[in-house]
């Protein structure tokens, strides 16, 4: 990121037209800046006091000033509330950019709220998460990201970790002074049940971000592309009545109580007759072997034939039947789930199924990011843990510390290079 000493600029809404647009302006020379291009500024203004006025370009809204130390960046800042016109927004801009400020660069906002202290390097990325979630588990996830619970957890456990290393240099430099190491109270001391409990968030963290994977495979006609419509609520794939119109696989996403699913239609599974058709089948194996669930759809009002039976067979893997047209079929397996695509009929017990993968927990997870870091910190206080336990020099503790202490820190950023901190910020979009 460049220069720090800049007052910066950038629309912090979206670029479509909207009724509103907040443009930031953050830096040493935010207020005056603000007071050239805003006609209703009194000479001692009032931070955190919404103004009304015109601005320098025609248009009017609202200024709002926040004093260094208590906005966003930390920095001192004003934000420009005008009508969310792009046109209005240019102009702003560039009027402020005439007066001495920089447009921002994407993620500077946050970059200098992470340099500021205002914030650690995971509640940075708990704000782009807040920003980028689209279902209810990834925003309750973000706002504890960003609200520094996972800050929280880390800083802990390095703190412990930081007690047992001045421990051992403690006995190592003053031995005669304090005598022998509490072997027993080090290995007490150290925060692997805590890192434990971290590591075995990163499953359910990746879920959560990423969502699940469920792959709609089955015999050709049996209502595939129809139930993919019937879970999004929109006609998104092509419903035919002619068998083995489906020959790619088609992937969308839906919410499904709160959790991020990721639907996968295939082609359907049959012998097939010419080579298009081969490769999409080929492909629907691949989704159903690539995806966290598999749910094997057949037609019910046809039942379940030696077809159903061979394909079935034939994935190897575990898979929820789907027994579809339940409308137009008299019985079915009790083993199977009987739904409609057509009437709706059984599809809530059906996705209330996916649940049962990860329940809703309220505890903050880690991210993939994290899950390399936090892993090798345990590692590094196993390794301590191993020395404490053996007849080798206390002091051979130490460096499996600082590794762990330095895991750790590239996670909150106390410990991260400048490389890494920049490709995390380089993710941003502008105005973040
Ligand atoms: N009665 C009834 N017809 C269905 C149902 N689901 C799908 N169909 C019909 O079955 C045919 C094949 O559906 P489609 O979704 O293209 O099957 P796919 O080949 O498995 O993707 C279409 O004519 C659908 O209208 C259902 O639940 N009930
Ligand atoms: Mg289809």
């Amino acid at each position: 990121m460049s220069n720090f000493h800049d007052t910066i600029v950038a629309p912090i809404t979206g670029t479509q037209p909207a009724a509103v647009a907040s443009i930031r302006i953050s830096g040493d020379r935010a207020w005056e800046f603000a007071a050239k291009v805003f006609d209703r500024l009194p000479t001692d203004p009032t931070a955190r006091y919404a103004y009304y006025g015109r601005f320098i370009h025609g248009d009017d809204g609202l200024l709002l000033l926040f004093e260094k130390g208590h906005s966003f960046t930390g920095e001192e800042t004003a934000e420009c509330q005008i009508h969310g016109s792009p046109a209005s927004v240019r102009a702003l801009v560039s009027h402020l950019i005439g007066l001495g400020a920089r447009m921002a660069e994407p993620g500077e906002f946050t970059y200098r709220a992470f340099m500021t202290g205002r914030m650690d390097l995971s509640q940075a990325e708990g704000v782009r998460e807040t920003v980028d979630s689209q279902t209810a588990r990834q925003l309750q996830q973000a706002n504890m990201m960003r609200q520094g619970v996972l800050r929280e957890a880390v800083s802990q456990a390095r703190e412990a970790l930081f007690g047992v290393l001045a421990m051992v240099e403690a006995t190592v430099d003053f031995s005669e002074e304090i005598g022998e190491l509490d072997r027993d109270e080090a290995i007490r001391r150290l925060p692997i049940g805590q890192l434990e409990d971290l590591a075995a968030t990163a499953q359910q963290g990746l879920l959560t971000r990423q969502g699940i994977a469920v792959a709609i495979v089955g015999p050709p006609n049996a209502g595939k592309s129809s139930l993919l419509n019937r879970l999004l609520g929109a006609d998104r794939a092509i419903v035919t009545p002619v068998a083995g119109t489906t020959r790619d696989t088609i992937e969308e996403s839906a919410e499904i109580n709160g959790l991020l699913v990721r639907f996968i239609d295939t082609a359907g599974l049959r012998a097939a007759t010419d080579e298009a058709e081969k490769l999409g089948i080929e492909r629907s194996t691949e989704a159903a072997l690539g995806a966290d669930r598999t749910w094997f759809v057949y037609d019910a009002s046809i039942g379940w034939g030696e077809a159903e039976q061979s394909e079935w067979e034939r994935l190897m893997k575990p898979q929820t039947i789907v027994a579809n047209k339940c409308d137009l079929a008299r019985k079915s397996n009790q083993d199977h789930f009987a739904v409609s695509a057509l009437t709706g009929e059984g599809i809530s017990s059906l996705t209330n199924t996916l649940l049962t993968l990860e329940q809703a927990e309220a505890a903050v997870t880690i991210n993939g990011r994290h899950a390399p870091l936090v892993q090798r910190a345990l590692s590094s206080a196993r390794a301590a843990k191993d020395v404490f336990e053996s007849p080798v020099p206390d002091d051979l503790a130490a460096v499996h510390l600082r590794d762990a202490l330095h895991a750790l820190g590239e996670i909150t950023g106390d410990t991260a290079s400048e490389d890494m901190i920049d490709r995390i910020f380089r993710d941003f979009c502008i105005g973040k």
